[in-house]
């Protein structure tokens, strides 16, 4: 316990902790020093957000994609799943229906799908039509997750009123990256997030857990998150997929990504942090949002014909994922959904 103590303090005082302190952190697994940990947490969270919490919206509009990541349902491959492409009418109505339910954020997420990744079908002009679109008609500050762009379009999404690039690496170890964005280029990837930094464009970076990692990648990714300079930084279980290569890899227990988020909270107190309903559904939010995550994510009108990444369908007809959904799980944690000046002032300091 003196070593947990010791190192609880430090995090409390601004002390950095070192990368032995962040692997015994990642590794506790008794109860009542995990609690220490996740209460530590949520008083760096208070510290710099108070009990407010960002609502993040999610749009899924295309699970068409050219890749064939091997965690993933929607990878090119799996005849299995669920393919639509919503129109831009639809979208710009899911958009302004979500902002009219109070959320913070609107994220518009794809595949990598080869209809809007294209110059010869003027598929990226559409892509940058439907960021103005979505801004003209919510006035909401907005994510785009399409995967790798090139920069000339990201300047363009930007332009048309992108505040935030979300791009996840999932693991910053090589060799277990090969093994889950087949034929993807590390490099590439990583290059497309730097790119979005010089613009001026918020950057968003994620880490999948409970796909061959350990905890030495963990630190890793810590490190090269702090490199990057990301305003929020994810971790997500994976969540197997039938149809997926992973998929006989089985359930993982959630505490590692409990954990993670924690220990995140502790090295980068003052980043936004999610808890995604794309998980567990909303009977995860709690744990998560008591680990010191301060977004929640993954929130999805029920009626919309939109599926979610890792959980298509979990909690969405049954409208769990809406923004009525999760206002009492947040007073559960003693939290409270932020207004939309505060976020607007979170994103202008
Ligand atoms: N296609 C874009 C890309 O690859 O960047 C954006 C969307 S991608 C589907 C969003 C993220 O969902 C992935 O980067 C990954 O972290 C997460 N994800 C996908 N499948 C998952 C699974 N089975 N379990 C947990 N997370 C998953
Ligand atoms: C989430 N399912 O927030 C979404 C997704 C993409 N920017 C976000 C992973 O959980």
């Amino acid at each position: 316990m003196a070593n947990l103590d010791k190192i609880l303090y430090k995090a409390l005082h601004n002390i950095p902790i070192t990368t032995e302190e962040i692997r015994y952190l990642l590794k506790l697994t008794k109860d009542s020093a995990r609690e220490r940990l996740f209460a530590t947490a949520r008083v760096l969270r208070r510290r710099y957000f108070g009990d407010k919490v960002f609502l993040y919206g999610f749009v899924y509009f295309s699970t068409y994609c050219r890749n064939d990541c091997t965690f993933c349902y929607y990878r090119k491959s799996n005849q299995d799943c669920i393919r639509y492409r919503k129109t831009t009418r639809e979208i710009v109505d899911i958009a302004n229906a979500l902002a009219e339910s109070g959320v913070h954020l609107i994220d518009l997420t794809m595949g990598e799908d080869p209809q809007y990744l294209s110059r010869s079908n003027e598929g990226y002009e559409q892509l940058v039509k439907i960021v103005k679109l979505v801004k003209q008609k919510t006035n909401l500050p907005i994510m785009i997750s399409p995967g790798v762009v090139p920069k000339d379009v990201l300047k363009k999404l930007k332009q048309a009123g992108a505040n935030w690039y979300a791009c996840y690496q999932e693991t910053h170890n090589r060799r277990l990256y090969d093994r889950l964005r087949l034929n993807q280029s590390y490099d590439e990837r990583w290059a497309a997030k730097i790119f979005a930094k010089t613009i001026g464009m918020l950057v968003e970076e994620g880490l999948l857990v409970g796909v061959g990692d350990c905890i030495e990648d963990a630190v890793q990714s810590f490190g090269e998150m702090r490199k990057l300079g990301a305003e929020q930084v994810r971790t997500m279980s994976f969540v197997p997929q039938k149809g997926t290569p992973l998929y006989a890899t089985g359930a993982v227990n959630d505490y590692y990504e409990i954990n993670t988020i924690a220990v995140m909270r502790l090295v980068f107190p003052d980043k936004l942090i999610p808890a995604s309903l794309d998980v567990e559904g909303i009977q995860g939010l709690k744990e998560r949002l008591d680990a010191g995550a301060n977004v929640v994510t993954s929130i999805i009108p029920p009626e919309a014909g939109l599926a979610g990444v890792s959980q298509s369908t979990l909690d969405i007809c049954e409208g769990y994922r809406t923004v009525p959904g999760v206002t009492p799980v947040l007073e559960e944690c003693g939290l409270t959904p932020a207004t939309l000046a505060e976020y607007r002032d979170w994103l202008a300091n």
